[in-house]
């Protein structure tokens, strides 16, 4: 395809087709949109980040990753229809204007491009990535689970076998050092927000203990404000509250590494649906999802913008 005009945003997508949206995407709109390269997967493929900036150096930023668990295709899906709707809006929704002047979005929307591909060409519910080690008979490592914050800690699996595998090492995968070391370079990273699904959840660290962060407060009203936008959109309910006690204790992952980074606005959503279609999520529900979440994520960027730190 030569332009994003004929892209189905109702249709899930292969990574190359993604590749290609994201192609067109940049070229159409690059006034205010970039692609960055960050990195390579384990096997070798591209991992890309969409930049949204109105100018400046180094603003603060917000940075959105969908697809860290290529399974979840209801995460890339919205990942593209949010970038879709990030030009659509910029200029027309006073918002989302406020935050693109002040404020610069990275969205990474294939996180695990090698599982992803996987998913596609093997094994539709392939969770973790494709990396392999000499001697060890089982392929993938969690990738929420090989950040450094609570590495190897409860609710994950040393056992490479396991869906929740650790790695041999905290950033040991080259899909999660690689969102390290772009960060960290930043330096200027304000609100992260990680894409999953499913369960229908907001939730914030810490996942690796039931300990509350010092802004729990904080993050608790937000989180209710945010899921309160997104019910209004279809009337689909979320639950809120820490990993921990939302969820389970998960150890080594993203949203706790970012916390423990500095990066006080830390959120993860697990999107539709409660587990009726679970990471089979009908395609007739991409939009849906994707205008509901899209409302939270406003409500937490506009927070983001009227709290600097
Ligand atoms: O959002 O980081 C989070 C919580 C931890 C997730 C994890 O286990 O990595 C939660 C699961 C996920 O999205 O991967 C929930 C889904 C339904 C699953 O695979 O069990
Ligand atoms: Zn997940």
């Amino acid at each position: 395809e030569r332009s994003t005009s004929s892209f189905s945003y109702s249709s899930y997508h292969t990574l190359e087709e993604i590749y290609s949206w994201i192609d067109n995407f940049v070229t159409e709109h690059s006034d205010i949109v970039s692609k960055i390269q960050i990195g390579n997967s384990f096997e070798n493929r591209s991992i890309l980040v969409l930049k949204f900036s109105t100018g400046g150096s180094q603003h603060p930023a917000i940075w959105i990753d969908t697809g860290i668990h290529s399974r979840e295709w209801i995460t890339h899906a919205t990942g593209i229809w949010t970038a879709n709707k990030i030009v659509s809006d910029y200029g027309k929704d006073r918002v989302l204007t406020d935050i693109l002047k002040a404020m610069d979005i990275f969205i990474e929307l294939v996180t695990n491009p090698d599982g992803f591909a996987f998913t596609h060409s093997m094994n539709r519910l392939w969770r973790k990535n494709k990396s392999i080690r000499p001697g060890i008979f089982c392929i993938g490592v969690d990738l929420n689970r090989n950040w450094k914050s609570g590495f190897g800690g409860n609710g994950s699996n040393s056992n490479p076998c396991s869906e929740t595998y650790h790695g041999p090492s905290p950033q040991s995968e080259p899909e999660v050092a690689a969102i390290v070391n772009f960060i960290t370079a930043h330096g200027n990273f304000k609100a992260l927000i990680s894409i999953h699904s499913y369960s229908q959840m907001l939730m914030y660290p810490y996942g690796r203990s039931l300990e509350p962060v010092s802004n729990h407060r904080e993050l608790y009203d937000l989180a209710k404000d945010a899921v309160e936008a997104l019910y209004k959109v279809h009337g689909i309910e979320y639950f809120f509250g820490s990993i921990s006690t939302t969820l389970y204790v998960a150890s080594g992952i993203t949203v706790d590494w970012a916390y423990d980074s500095g990066i006080k606005y830390a959120f993860s959503f697990e999107l539709r649906d409660t587990g009726r279609y679970g990471f089979l999520l009908p395609a007739t529900q991409i939009i849906p999802t994707a205008q509901e979440t899209w409302m939270a994520l406003r409500t937490i960027m506009e927070h983001t913008l009227n709290h600097p730190y």
